[in-house]
């Protein structure tokens, strides 16, 4: 028998804990096994060498139950007590507890009323409609069970773009200083900018793998090698996610990145397509079916061109209609980061903002924009400080100063983001609204209301004159909340027909509007905005996620507000008023 660890008899406390609750046991008796759980969890020393020095029970929330229990643990590598109560309690059972919002009453409720012995079982029974039968169970608290299991299932697997987007970019660039390494690319969903991701794919063009690989298993980020080879490994990295490096040669790197840029669905078409020209197509190469010479593609384009296609930027690959287009030539001219000519969403610290207004005015300017528009926050927004009605046009004075200074050459606007409270009224008064050059309204609270109620909120703020913009309008944070339950047809329908325009916002934890939405608000007519909604001037760098967002959803430069020169905004403004 191999020696069991601290780890081991914590979890098995622990899950005791669960079990017990499970079963409606004592809640003394619960906490006992929950704390012992902690205490050993964090022990700097081997059980097993505290209980053969017989001091098991000096340690704090260890009795003498408890101690007997680790004792045969420790001794006999099982413990009946756990094994009798699992025959009770199915470990299915506790791995629904893992469900954020759900806990052991509810749990117990569903495990006994409906025979409901795992998260899957759990998840068909709440889309059956099953739970909202249940005592103290409605349709509001079933669905809230549904969203726990989404956002369960996405906070296992996958990573925000925007933690996984600098290491993969790090990474890259260290290997590229390795001697031999030619050129190479961050590719897989992270070149497509989805907003979370797997794993993170490296690919570099080389002639001589091995010194690159040796030196990709050796960074000190990576904790485990999970496969090394000549042209391909993987890692894990401390921070628990996983890298793949891929090396060929440059004549070969084309098909390469095009593979391994994916999506998977894209590719599938792309082989398709080879088939039909008597070509197979593999990361490798092209090869004629009937015997030939092997085709080489050394660039994406080549690969593009053998199929007789256009080449289709990487966020369109999503097998989202792009390969249709690209026969049709009527692939969309879409946006970029050059085309962007401002930013408008950002705080100071006229609320929770980390600089001034100069000081954000001079990073926008580094960047190469022509304009900004300040958007601190209202004063009703509890969490922040934000502006009173009576600090709006000192705000002003101090803008108007700041452009003085600049001279022309750069302009900051004078914006609010003001808060669409929980009646759907707005934080100011019209009188107030109307001092501001842009106004960009927000929900920031009361985002799980139902349906009608908080789709209403929002039309009413749409409706407001003197309302141009509505930020992040779905309130979703990447990954762990889903986005409010509007009515997005009818929140389509209105911003149309007031002519207000729709944020992007281009936090990477954000991204909302994301993709699928802003395709259909441009396909509706509707005007985008591409925002950071930046808190200091580093913020103003996460543009590149909100551009590739609007890319991915087919969005061109007309289509954005913020690409546009100063004057047609505030004609824009003006014909809207
Ligand atoms: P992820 O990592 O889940 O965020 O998504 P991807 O797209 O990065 O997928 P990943 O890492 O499994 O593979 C990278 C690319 O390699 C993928 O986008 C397409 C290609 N690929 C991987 N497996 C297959 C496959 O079985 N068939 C095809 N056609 N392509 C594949
Ligand atoms: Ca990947
Ligand atoms: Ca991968
Ligand atoms: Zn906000």
């Amino acid at each position: 028998m191999s020696k069991v660890s601290n780890r081991e008899v914590s979890a098995i406390f622990g899950t005791i804990a669960d079990m017990l609750e499970l079963k409606g046991e004592s809640i003394h008796r619960v906490l006992a096994y929950r704390r012992a759980s902690e205490t050993i969890a964090e022990l700097p020393r081997d059980l097993n060498a505290i209980y053969e020095e017989g001091t098991l029970t000096d340690l704090p929330n260890i009795g003498a139950t408890l101690a007997a229990k680790i004792e045969e643990m420790l001794t006999t590598g099982d413990l009946e007590f756990y094994r009798r109560l699992s025959a009770e309690v199915p470990p299915g059972v506790v791995e629904m507890l893992g469900v954020p919002g759900l806990g052991p009453k509810r749990a117990a409720l569903f495990w006994k009323e409906l025979d409901i012995t795992s998260v899957e079982a759990l998840k068909k029974a709440a889309e059956a409609g099953k739970l909202r039968e249940l005592p103290g169970m409605g349709a509001r608290s079933e669905k809230n069970i549904l969203e726990g299991i989404e956002a369960l299932s996405r906070r296992t697997d996958r990573i925000p773009i925007g933690e996984a987007y600098p290491v993969a970019h790090r990474l890259l660039d260290a290997l590229l200083q390795i001697e031999g390494a030619l050129h190479g690319e961050v590719a897989g969903s992270l070149r497509r900018y989805r907003p979370t991701i797997g794993d993170i794919d490296l690919l570099i063009a080389s002639t001589t793998p091995a010194p690159i690989m040796r030196a990709f298993v050796a960074r000190p980020e990576v904790q485990r090698v999970l496969a090394q080879g000549e042209t391909k490994s993987s890692v894990e990295l401390v921070s628990g996610q996983q890298v793949d490096l891929r090396v060929l040669p440059p004549e070969r790197y084309g098909t390469l990145l095009a593979y391994f840029t994916g999506s998977k669905e894209h590719n599938v078409r792309l082989r398709e397509l080879a088939l039909k020209q008597g070509l197979s197509l593999s990361e490798n190469s092209f090869i004629p079916i009937g015997g030939g010479e092997e085709i080489l593609c050394e660039t994406e384009e080549q690969v593009y061109a053998t199929l007789g296609l256009p080449y289709i930027p990487p966020e369109l690959r999503e097998d989202r209609g792009e390969i249709d287009a690209a026969f049709e030539d009527c692939l969309p001219d879409l946006i970029t980061l050059g085309d962007i000519q401002g930013d408008l969403q950002m705080h100071t610290t006229w609320s929770d903002g980390a600089v001034s207004i100069m000081a954000m005015a001079q990073a926008a300017m580094e960047r190469g924009y022509k304009y900004i528009l300040i958007t601190d926050h209202s004063y009703g927004l509890g969490v922040t400080q934000g502006i009173a009605p009576e600090d709006v046009a000192p705000q002003r004075a101090e803008i108007d100063r700041v452009n003085a200074e600049l001279g022309g050459a750069f302009t900051v606007l004078h914006g609010v983001e003001v808060e669409i409270k929980a009646d759907g009224t707005l934080d100011y008064d019209d009188n107030v609204l109307a001092q501001f050059d842009l106004v960009q309204a927000s929900l920031h609270t009361g985002l799980r209301q139902p349906r009608e109620k908080i789709t209403d909120r929002l039309l009413k703020a749409i409706q407001n004159p003197y309302v141009d913009i509505i930020g992040h309008p779905r309130g979703q944070m990447i990954p762990d909340r889903e986005p409010a339950d509007l009515d997005m047809d009818a929140v389509f329908e209105a911003a149309a027909g007031e002519n207000v325009a729709l944020e992007i916002n281009a936090n990477p934890h954000r991204l909302d509007l994301d993709d699928t939405h802003a395709r259909r608000a441009v396909e509706m007519g509707i005007k985008l905005t591409i925002s950071t909604d930046a808190h200091s001037p580093a913020g103003l760098s996460n543009m590149h996620y909100g551009v590739a967002t609007a890319r991915r959803g087919w969005v061109e430069a007309k289509d954005v507000v913020n690409t546009w020169p100063l004057e047609r905004v505030m004609e824009w403004k003006k014909e809207r008023l």
